[in-house]
């Protein structure tokens, strides 16, 4: 199964208003910024030449370039042109993901037929900006969130990339590990350190290796390298995770009484990951102690699942672990990490006899709900 997923970011885009709105300062160095932090918000593609760049400080940026000319931030101009753009975006596929003033992902999988090729749709959508809001951006168009991202950064501005699924590795091969996401300052020097610049190069490294250096982000580095990225396009208003907490009528270390709560919690969740037709892969136990003390703690496991039973039992494993250092008053679980369609149904063939009677037993458990209330039935531990 391989998605298709576009990326669109807007060109330098508060320069890119300014310059629109003041005909003067177009193929001009122009510095968007100042104000209380005195950074640079954004430059105008003319501005980077000389160095200039997002969060740089402005006596930098006055020092690299001097003739620039310096603007304000007015940040409801930007958020009214950026609302536009959602809104059309939003058009043309339900699943559709804001991720910053100027960004978003489309998940246009398997929509061919409906909205045509995708460098063609790319190709209108480019259009639609340019002619309602007068300004430019880029698209990447990738099987995943993550190549999609790094394509439409590829040949900015005013730019069109596509990336398909037996083209990423080429592709990542030269990529700065820098453009990795999580890849920060330590991350850097310790790759640097396995002689390591480029995201073509991790993936010739033993995953032994990468998890002895990084644990667990080890392994997403190597998925990365290969430009796998499960994760799911979440449209607004669709949850990024789901939850259920209780304080306990009264504060308790009775491991049985914890353990009915979150079997409690884990139905309940279970049945809105299964209505929102999500699946995810990590779930979290949640315990404030009686002196308020929060403590949280996640597994990731390997599977998206949106069995209550899995959800449950992770939970119960969370609690076994951990020594309760006095009552607990409040005790909760959730699960997020919800994964893309494409890999939800890689996963969902593989489902072993076990899950798929669990499953049956969850749908089966949801309609009894649906139709009588939420407590008549319930499963046995
Ligand atoms: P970006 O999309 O990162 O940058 P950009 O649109 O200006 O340029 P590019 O062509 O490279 O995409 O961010 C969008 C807007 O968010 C940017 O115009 C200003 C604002 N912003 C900040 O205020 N501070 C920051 O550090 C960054 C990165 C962006
Ligand atoms: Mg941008």
């Amino acid at each position: 199964m391989k998605g298709t997923i576009l990326h669109i970011d807007m060109d330098a885009f508060y320069a890119a208003i300014e310059q629109l709105d003041n005909p003067r300062l177009r193929g001009k160095p122009v510095i968007v910024g100042g104000g209380m932090r005195g950074v640079v918000s954004t430059a105008s593609y003319e501005a980077r030449e000389f160095g200039v760049h997002s969060a740089m400080p402005i006596f930098q940026a006055k020092r690299l370039c001097p003739r620039a000319v310096f603007v304000p931030v007015r940040m409801s101009r930007y958020q009214e042109t950026s609302r536009r753009i959602m809104a059309f975006l939003n058009t043309i596929s339900p699943v559709c993901e804001q991720v910053s003033i100027d960004e978003a992902y489309l998940d246009i999988t398997g929509t061919e037929r409906l909205l045509g090729d995708p460098i063609a749709l790319a190709k209108r959508i480019k259009e639609w900006v340019r002619e309602e809001t007068g300004l430019t951006c880029s698209i990447g168009i990738a099987p995943n969130k993550f190549v999609a991202k790094i394509a439409s950064d590829w040949d900015k501005p005013d730019g069109l990339t596509m990336i398909r699924h037996d083209e990423v590795e080429d592709f990542l091969d030269d990529l700065p590990v820098t453009k990795l996401p999580g890849v920060g300052k330590r991350a850097l020097k310790t790759l640097e350190g396995l002689g390591i610049t480029q995201a073509g190069q991790i993936r010739k490294l033993p995953e032994a290796i990468l998890t002895k250096k990084f644990g667990k982000f080890g392994r997403s580095l190597l998925e990365l390298s290969r430009g796998l990225d499960p994760s799911a396009v979440v449209s607004h208003g669709e949850p990024k995770s789901i939850s259920n907490e209780n304080t306990l009528g009264e504060d308790t270390d009775d491991i049985e009484i914890l353990m009915k709560t979150l079997a409690a919690q884990s139905e309940t969740i279970g049945r809105r990951i299964r209505t929102h037709g999500l699946r995810g892969r990590t779930i979290t136990l949640k315990l404030k102690y009686s002196d308020f003390r929060l403590v949280t703690r996640a597994r990731t496991i390997d599977g998206p699942t949106n069995s209550t039973k899995i959800i449950r039992d992770t939970a119960f494993e969370l609690l076994k672990n951990e020594q309760l250092r006095s009552k607990v008053r409040l005790v909760g679980v959730g699960v997020s990490n919800f994964q893309s369609s494409a890999r939800q149904l890689a996963f969902f063939e593989k489902l072993s006899i076990e899950d798929e009677r669990q499953s049956r037993l969850d749908m089966a458990i949801d309609e009894v709900s649906g139709k009588f209330g939420r407590d008549k039935l319930k499963r046995g531990r």
